[in-house]
């Protein structure tokens, strides 16, 4: 059993040399703390609220009775200010998950509070002796170290999605990771920004993937960048190798999300690599990782379509609000399935946003037009829509009936109406 407390509470934390925040946290810590478990164990945390505010914690990707989802009003009540609430539940699945409030979901998220879970399968051990978790998002505040509002920019900074003039990795604007030149490094990767995506480009060194959301791939791919958008996971071996200036940059290159995400804008910079005195590490074959799925039928599931707008004129008063099939948030009906029933998505973008869409509890595989399974398969939780894109996907509604949560992570997209609900009922 990993049992421990998360006190989510204002504490200063220093993001540089000198460089003080005013944030929301967990423990005093940007981000929370890590919380480590293996496949099997029971996990036990005790949430106390110290927040002028009320909270929750939703466990990102990971398969929860509905009970341990987070939803206010709809899995639990809010965890008010100096309340306490425990979380209890079985770690099912190995990879990268991690942990956020689902009230005021985009402020308190903006603010600082999320943390990385890492769930572990000895059985899938990966022989790379380097280990990294890198939790990836931003932050805004001003010179005196006061956040920025959470109603920044108005209803346009909602349409938009607000990002952090600051990028963190793990807490720090720009922070130095010490390597050996040529030996390889694990990093688990999330993105837990409420609204930034990140391209990642290490100098043009490549990314050999092996892992996204929900654990292990098929088999590894390699990629010279990498998208991880809001809420998404990546596990990556790099080998890292010295240039002749000395040092690698990770860079946020630009992605096209919408307007406002590369008009005026340059890449930015997110950790430096610097390398020890050791001479290069003796070149040695990447280890094969690979996973075996089921390839799975998509006969007899039941279709289902979802349209994501933005309609122009749209206003709940006078206020732009997002849409899927027509409807905001707070007009929508819930889905429905069955306990035990096989469903495909197909969910087109029609806003000209991109929106990564998140599943609460379940995970899902990613389907091309022809409604196959695209390689390397993946266990997926969130997947990004691109502009006027198209994306297909497959799930399975275990025996976990209850109200489950679909939104866009662009958490200010998802307050600004992209988001719904799926009634999962006892067959
Ligand atoms: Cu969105």
């Amino acid at each position: 059993m990993v049992e421990t407390t998360l006190t989510a509470r204002e504490a200063d934390v220093e993001v540089a040399p000198g460089k003080t925040v005013h944030a929301w946290t967990y423990d005093g810590r940007l981000p929370g703390p890590l919380i480590r478990a293996h496949v099997g164990d029971r996990i036990v945390v005790h949430l106390k609220n110290e927040l002028p505010s009320p909270t929750t914690i939703h466990w990102h990707g990971v398969r929860v009775p509905i009970e341990m989802d987070g939803v206010p009003e709809i899995s639990q009540p809010e965890v008010k200010p100096g309340e306490t609430f425990t979380y209890d539940f079985i770690a099912r699945d190995a990879g990268l998950y991690w942990y956020h409030p689902h009230v005021m979901s985009a402020a308190q998220v903006g603010f600082g509070l999320y943390g990385a879970l890492l769930i572990e399968d000895p059985s899938e051990a990966v022989d790379v002796a380097d280990q990294l978790t890198l939790v990836l998002s931003d932050i805004g505040f001003d010179e005196k170290g006061v956040l920025e509002p959470a109603d920044s920019g108005g209803p346009a900074g909602m349409v938009f999605g607000r990002e952090g003039e600051h990028i963190l990795a793990n807490g720090r604007i720009m922070p130095t990771l010490r390597a050996r030149s040529g030996a390889p490094q694990r990093w688990r990767i999330v993105n837990a920004a409420k609204t930034r995506y990140f391209l990642l480009d290490l100098d043009g060194q490549p990314f050999y993937v092996i892992g996204s959301d929900g654990g292990l791939l098929e088999f590894p791919q390699t990629k010279d960048e990498l998208l991880v958008t809001p809420g998404e996971r990546v596990d990556v071996i790099v080998t890292p190798k010295r240039p002749t200036e000395g040092t690698l940059t990770l860079h946020a290159n630009l992605y096209n999300r919408g307007y406002g995400s590369v008009e005026f804008r340059t890449n930015e910079d997110v950790l430096r690599v610097a390398f020890d005195d050791r001479p290069d590490a003796p070149a040695a074959p990447l280890p094969k990782v690979s996973r075996h799925f089921e390839p799975p039928a998509v006969d007899g599931a039941t279709r289902v379509d979802l349209l994501l707008s933005l309609p122009p004129m749209t206003a709940t008063n006078g206020k732009p609000e997002y849409q899927i099939n027509g409807v905001p948030s707070w007009k929508a009906k819930p889905f429905l399935a069955k306990v035990g029933e096989r469903q495909v998505w197909t969910v087109r973008n029609d806003s000209k946003y991109a929106h990564p869409l998140h599943l609460h509890g379940f995970s899902f595989l990613a389907l091309d037009e022809k409604l196959q399974p695209i390689h390397p398969m993946a266990w997926k939780d969130t997947i990004n829509v691109p502009i006027d894109g198209t994306v297909r996907l497959l799930v399975d509604f275990d025996e976990r009936p209850g109200m489950w949560m679909f939104h866009c992570h662009i958490l200010d997209h998802a307050d600004g109406g992209m988001m719904g609900h799926i009634h999962l009922s006892p067959p």
